[in-house]
């Protein structure tokens, strides 16, 4: 028994929740009786002949592994490093860093009554960078913009640590939900791991936590029909006031546009002028009780949760996603759509 290659790969680099690591050693005349022992620092940590190895902490460690028969045995020793990708990829404050959103990486709203129009269009999702007197509507359920900073927003411990500024008002809230990526393959892109805040509602049995809802091209300004996952089927009902099509005309899917996500349940109240009661906490375009103190929602990394509700912790983060969390008419207000009018570092606005 003898390993098919006389010199293989000692070290290697692997990045802390992002890299697996696999080995599959080619040994000669490897005999059916043969065991394998894959130890990290002498813990045995697998007995198969191929090693699949999700790295748990940063650090350097030795791998052995030990392949034995009654008779003979081989050996090979391996060094890893794992590194913990905010030691390589988080981005500090600099001196010259803005506050605000420095890029618009995609805007992709639900058909609504501002989209292909005022407040609905590429052009006024770039106006967001900058500044935080912009709007930008993202239409009905599912609509989002994906946007980033010129560096990464820390986490503060046991502090908020961003701001998203709304057009909310007393008794006019649409909830729009967040969610937060770290850089972790540090290539600059949003390709990584996304998180979603779970605000207050997150926890209330009403709201539908794997929901997806499919749109359809009217073609023309008329109703633009929807259904969902619960087999629901409804419109995004047109207005007098805005007499353009109301499907995002601008997008790659011209015929039909999909969006999965958590959907939310805001009371709306349709006696006399229509009015859309807050959520608790954790929405942007929101009025809830810290609104009037910043003119937009305070969000804190610590919400952050994978897709079974486990809360993350996360250092820091590089990308922000916000979509129209909830579903509905609002009378002379039309569809419930999220508007955001940008959004800050709160450890550079305090
Ligand atoms: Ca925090
Ligand atoms: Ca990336
Ligand atoms: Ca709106
Ligand atoms: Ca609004």
């Amino acid at each position: 028994m003898e390993f098919t290659d006389s010199s293989y790969q000692k070290e290697y680099q692997l990045i802390l929740g992002r890299d697996t690591l696999i080995i599959q050693p080619q040994i000669l005349n490897l005999p059916e009786e043969a065991r394998f022992k894959w130890s990290l620092e002498k813990q045995q940590i697998s007995e198969s002949s191929h090693l699949r190895f999700v790295p748990k902490q940063a650090g350097s460690f030795n791998l052995d592994l030990m392949v034995t028969t009654n008779t003979d045995s081989i050996y090979r020793t391996y060094k890893l490093n794992i590194n913990n990708p905010y030691d390589l990829y988080y981005r500090p404050v600099q001196e010259n860093s803005s506050e605000f959103i420095s890029k618009i990486w995609e805007y992709k709203p639900a058909p609504g009554q501002y989209i292909n129009s005022t407040y609905g269009s590429m052009e006024y999702a770039i106006d967001l960078i900058g500044g935080k007197t912009a709007t930008l509507s993202l239409g009905g359920w599912g609509g989002y913009v994906i946007f980033s900073f010129d560096h990464t927003i820390k986490n503060r411990e046991n502090e908020k640590d961003f701001v998203i500024y709304g057009n909310a008002m007393n008794g006019l809230s649409e909830p729009g939900i967040v969610q937060v990526s770290f850089d972790a393959n540090g290539n600059g892109l949003p390709d990584d791991k996304w998180y979603e805040l779970a605000g207050s509602a997150h926890y209330k049995e009403e709201s539908l936590l794997d929901y997806e809802v499919t749109y359809s091209n009217p073609g023309e300004y008329a109703n633009v029909p929807w259904i969902d996952t619960e087999g629901v089927q409804d419109s995004i009902m047109i207005n007098t006031y805005h007499t353009q099509n109301y499907y995002p005309l601008f997008i790659e899917e011209r015929n039909e546009l999909s969006f999965q996500g958590t959907r939310v349940f805001p009371k709306v109240n349709l006696d006399g002028w229509a009015t859309i009661d807050a959520l608790e906490w954790g929405y942007a375009d929101n009025y809830d009780a810290d609104y009037a103190t910043y003119g937009g929602n305070t969000m804190d990394i610590d919400w952050a949760v994978d897709e079974q509700m486990n809360l993350i912790a996360l250092p820091g983060i590089d990308f922000v996603k916000v979509y129209t969390g909830a579903q509905g008419k609002a009378g002379s207000l039309g569809e419930i759509s999220t508007e955001i009018k940008g959004a800050a570092d709160l450890s550079m606005v305090e």
